[in-house]
């Protein structure tokens, strides 16, 4: 009797804890195929805003540091500085592939936090520069 008992629990437990995994499996499965397809979309566009494709990324991020706070993460690029905005505190660079966030060559706009950075970001030149994701935002934190 007793053993029924135990067998039958045991039954139990691992039948919830499987369906349990199962329906968590396949939250993440509609999520990442939605928004992979968002990021193909707009992998076409020339001024490209990957902020989405980086969400996607957080995602994946998150999913293998459960319950610990997203670290913040500095990634590196090599890139021409296209054009400057002091006042606004936005720099735009034509950078290369970005390993760290899977991102291919593009230009973009960068935020710039750190007025003194200014200094070395300046139209036509090469920079290595290292930056941060802040919600939308990519803000360079460093520029070489
Ligand atoms: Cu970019």
């Amino acid at each position: 009797m007793k053993l029924i008992v135990t067998l039958s629990l045991i039954l139990v437990l691992s039948t919830s804890s499987l369906a349990i995994a199962q329906s968590g499996g396949m939250k993440d499965m509609d999520m990442q195929d939605m928004d992979m397809k968002q990021c193909m979309e707009m992998k076409g566009m020339k001024d490209m805003d990957m902020s989405k494709c980086k969400d996607m990324k957080d995602m994946e991020m998150g999913k293998k540091v459960q319950g610990t706070a997203p670290k913040v993460m500095t990634h590196k690029a090599t890139g021409v500085v296209k054009a400057v905005d002091s006042s606004k505190g936005t720099v735009t660079l034509a950078h290369g592939p970005v390993k760290s966030l899977k991102w291919p060559a593009m230009t973009m706009s960068f935020a710039v936090k750190d007025k003194t950075l200014f200094d070395n970001l300046i139209v036509g030149k090469k920079v290595k520069v290292e930056f941060i994701k802040q919600d939308t935002d990519y803000i360079v934190t460093s520029v070489k």
